[in-house]
């Protein structure tokens, strides 16, 4: 063998370390421009799509729907939130969710929901869907778009219908863990509906076309389930079925969203979000810089980007009155344009949130979180959810014995609430409130360490930042099975 034989692999192997070092450096300066057109691929012979949001709800929580549609051909601009301040009364024709049987007080029936008037009518919301329906009805070209509320969104979205001018405009409409499935001027609708769901509504029993939810799905999940988008998204399509249920993967997800006031929803024009990558194993910067800074516009709606597969990102959004708010989220395998981050204290028009009154919780010593899964809620006995190995689904935090009908809990709180220096387990003191619980967790502040929480079998790692200067640590996941 000669040397130039010997040598001859050798120059390929340098030349593949060489390639393999230059892919490496590829692969860690991900470019995160966003695609010029974020509807590349979809087919706009489809009919766009209104969500009307619940009680202290926002846009997100049709985030799941959203994806599920734009991965069935949806084009994205075709999918649209509608965002009201869900702290207004509605006024005289807002008739809100049905109130909830009281706790203990099981049989006893549910106090009686006020009677709607039978002409139309409009609450303080009907104006702004009417007008944001007509720019969708332009922007699209359509004469009739789709609509979907849930539980008050179903009220305002009864208004919006009760008259026949509006309903015109409404090719299809569904009624989701809420009011009736019939409307006075005949616009074809369906009811999502669920024997887990303590806001069933009248839909159940009036004639109107049900889908109905298996038990243990509850008020909220009845609204970002899988199967409540196989209903919604057949009777929208005229029998037609879904072509997958699985988020489609993409090289370059496109991802966006909205900063708003904590149940206001008012648009917080002027703050920015940062993109951090961060590693898988710690949820660490891998970075001196962020990934890329975006500010947040007019309508609160900031990116998109181009979201790289598989890669976690810490979210930091600048510039609210709180001071830097820190957000871990699951990665994105699919383009997500309902990412929210919802910020409460001293905005100006803003609903305090359990921290907000509680600030004392907040120190340089510990740290503090709210988990939230946004495809649903945190289910007991269907889900687990552990902060360091540590079971958080349990009795008292959100009690197995209660059933999903009682309990439909979306974020949770957690702090060391009594200061003792110890996990305690209980719910917090002054932390009560619809759709969330909380949980007395002492971790103690330290970048360098890592919490990890785990729901069922997704996992993300986030740092312990003092709760004194990160405030409360937004721990979101996306999807559960
Ligand atoms: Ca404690």
């Amino acid at each position: 063998m000669s040397l130039r034989t010997i040598r001859q692999p050798l120059r390929v192997l340098i030349a593949c370390a060489i390639a393999a070092v230059a892919a490496a450096a590829a692969a860690q300066a991900w470019d995160p421009t966003p695609r010029a057109d974020i509807d590349e691929g979809g087919d706009k012979s489809r009919t766009p799509i209104v969500f009307v949001h619940g009680q202290n709800g926002a846009g997100d929580q049709f985030e799941r729907q959203s994806m599920h549609f734009t991965s069935n051909g949806y084009p994205a601009s075709w999918v649209v939130p509608f965002d009201y301040n869900t702290a207004r009364a509605g006024g005289a024709g807002a008739l809100g969710p049905r109130p909830r049987p009281g706790a203990g007080s099981e049989g006893a029936a549910p106090p009686a929901r006020p009677q709607r008037p039978a002409g139309p009518y409009t609450t303080g919301t009907t104006e702004a869907l009417d007008q944001f329906i007509d720019e969708l009805r332009r922007r699209t070209g359509f004469d009739k778009v789709n609509l979907v509320g849930h539980s008050r969104g179903t009220a305002e979205s009864a208004a919006y219908l009760s008259d026949p001018a509006r309903a015109a405009k409404i090719a299809h409409y569904a009624t989701v863990g809420g009011g009736p499935a019939t409307n006075p001027n005949g616009v074809p609708s369906i009811a999502i509906s669920g024997l887990g769901d303590f806001g069933r509504g009248p839909s159940s029993d009036n004639g109107g076309v049900v889908g109905w939810m298996p038990a243990y799905q509850d008020h909220v999940m009845v609204c970002t389930s899988d199967e409540s988008f196989w209903e919604i998204y057949t009777f929208f399509n005229d029998g037609q079925k879904p072509k997958t249920l699985r988020m489609t993967p993409e090289e370059r997800p496109q991802v966006s969203g909205y900063v708003k006031s904590y149940i206001h929803n008012k648009p917080l024009t002027g703050a920015t979000v940062e993109v951090w990558e961060v590693a898988p194993a710690t949820g660490r910067r891998l970075k001196a810089k962020p990934l890329i800074t975006l500010p947040v516009g007019e309508d609160g709606r900031w990116g998109p980007f181009s979201a790289q597969p598989a890669q976690p990102y810490e979210f930091v959004v600048l510039g609210t009155a709180p001071g830097p708010r820190h957000i871990y989220r699951t990665p994105f395998t699919h383009s997500d344009h309902f990412v929210y981050f919802r910020i409460a204290a001293d905005a100006e028009d803003y609903t305090p949130s359990p921290f907000d009154r509680n600030p004392h919780l907040l120190t340089d010593t510990t740290s503090a979180f709210v988990v939230r899964h946004q495809n649903g809620s945190l289910v007991p006995a269907v889900m687990t959810l552990k902060i360091n190995g540590t079971d958080l689904i349990i009795d008292p935090i959100l009690p197995t014995t209660q059933g999903p009908r009682q309990n439909a809990t979306v974020g949770l709180y957690l702090a060391d609430g009594n200061a003792n220096g110890k996990t305690d387990l209980t719910t917090i003191e002054g932390f009560a409130g619809a759709f969330v619980s909380s949980a007395d967790v002492f971790i103690p502040a330290d970048p360098n360490t890592s919490v990890e929480f785990r729901l069922n079998n997704h996992v993300l790692n986030v740092p312990a930042l003092p709760a004194s200067k990160a405030g409360p640590i937004s721990v979101v996941f996306e999807n559960w099975d």
